[in-house]
């Protein structure tokens, strides 16, 4: 596994913001793009560098008490690249999102101080992945009666936070959601994964926070008693006081959100008609409804949408708009899902700045 570039694939400046190791897609890129996030404008969010695997050297072990064996005895089963690729394939439309995705608004519209990649609403991006079901592995695996929880774990080196080093990226994911619609993923859009995605194979975990989605997949435990890795205990929940003492359970589900595809800022000539375009999203279920407002949250309209999402992708939208007199305006878009849920005007904070959903004033300048 070697360690080179923190991402590998270009990154101009017009398509990405730079936070570290980690890069965000830039709304606008966005623009006359179809559903599905192009391969190279998708983000990137690495805890460390973009390990550069080989698909022919790279092995998937399957281990733990909650295979089958003998008792009181680990059993291991392994499999290449071209075992998983002989396995019966299924395609997904999914979006990945990271947990802090829209953090950096708390902040901004908050006045809340967060810790975390200061992300705007870039953080995520929808793709078509081919891969195997988890639950044809596990089941080949030879899967026992007691199996509750299993850990996928990352090839890409230890991370350490603060000084302390926490291990390879892992986090445990209840059986049944693994059974349920994850995938180990091989292609994104038709194309091979990409190395900063994941390559050879990554754990897709449809409609949860990013974090799931473990890239660069090189062994699952399966286990009989739960599992406990520092992704799951003191990241990736909620701390605060408006959340129990010890943090909310571990995050799953992703958040309502909306975005326009537009940069901040973006200049509109006065009395001259435009087309608003942007997209919604929820891991909750589809989007039924988006309003947006062009002056500032006075007033609403509904936006026209363009397609029917299911949770876990998003819905592209588009309203008319011809801006008055010439000024700063806040463009704002405000999504429902059908499980009932609206984006608020502000969102429970958290200290890590995870699961933000209010709706985004976007500034822009009429002129
Ligand atoms: N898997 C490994 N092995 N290492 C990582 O750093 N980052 C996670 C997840 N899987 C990560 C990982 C996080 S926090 C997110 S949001 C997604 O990958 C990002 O996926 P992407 O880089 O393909 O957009
Ligand atoms: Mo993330």
């Amino acid at each position: 596994a070697g360690a080179g570039a923190p991402i590998v694939k270009p990154l101009p400046p017009e398509w990405f913001l730079r936070h570290g190791t980690n890069a965000e897609t830039r709304w606008e890129a966005l623009r006359g793009t179809g559903l599905h996030t192009p391969n190279e404008l998708f983000f990137v969010r690495n805890h460390t560098a973009t390990p550069v695997l080989d698909a022919g050297d790279w092995r998937l072990r399957l281990w733990g008490s909650g295979l089958r064996g003998a008792p009181g005895e680990d059993r291991a089963v392994e499999f290449g690249y071209e075992e998983l690729r002989a396995l019966p394939a299924v395609t997904r439309t999914a979006f990945v999102e990271c947990a802090g995705n829209g953090r950096g608004y708390y902040t901004d519209q908050q006045g809340e101080t967060v810790s975390g990649t200061p992300w705007k609403l870039g953080a995520i991006g929808v793709a078509r992945w081919r891969g195997v079901r988890l639950a044809d592995v596990l089941h080949r695996a030879g899967l026992s009666p007691y199996a509750v929880d299993v850990q996928p774990r990352g090839l890409d080196a230890e991370y350490v936070s603060g000084g302390e080093d926490l291990g390879r990226v892992r986090r445990p994911l209840p059986l049944a959601k693994a059974l349920d619609d994850v995938l180990l993923a091989y292609e994104m859009n038709g194309e091979p994964l990409p190395h900063d995605h994941g390559h050879p194979v990554r754990v897709l975990v449809p409609s949860w926070v990013g974090i799931a989605s473990v890239k660069w997949v090189g062994d699952i435990e399966v286990s009989a008693q739960p599992l406990f890795s520092p992704w799951n205990t003191t990241l990736y929940r909620l701390f605060g006081p408006a959340h129990p003492a010890d943090g909310s359970a571990p995050l799953t589900r992703q958040t309502v959100k909306s975005a326009f595809e537009l940069p901040d800022g973006a200049a509109f000539p006065a009395g001259q008609r435009q087309v608003l375009h942007g997209r919604s999203w929820s891991g909750a279920g589809g989007i039924t409804r988006v309003e947006v407002s062009t002056d500032g949250g006075a007033n609403w309209r509904p936006a026209r949408l363009h397609d029917s999402s299911r949770a876990g992708s998003w819905a592209r939208w588009s309203l008319p708009w011809k801006p008055g007199a010439p000024g700063p305006v806040h463009l704002l878009a405000r999504a429902t899902d059908s499980a009932g849920r609206t984006q608020p005007d502000t969102a429970v904070p958290n200290t890590q700045g995870y699961l933000f959903d209010a709706v985004v004033r976007h500034p822009v300048t009429v002129v």
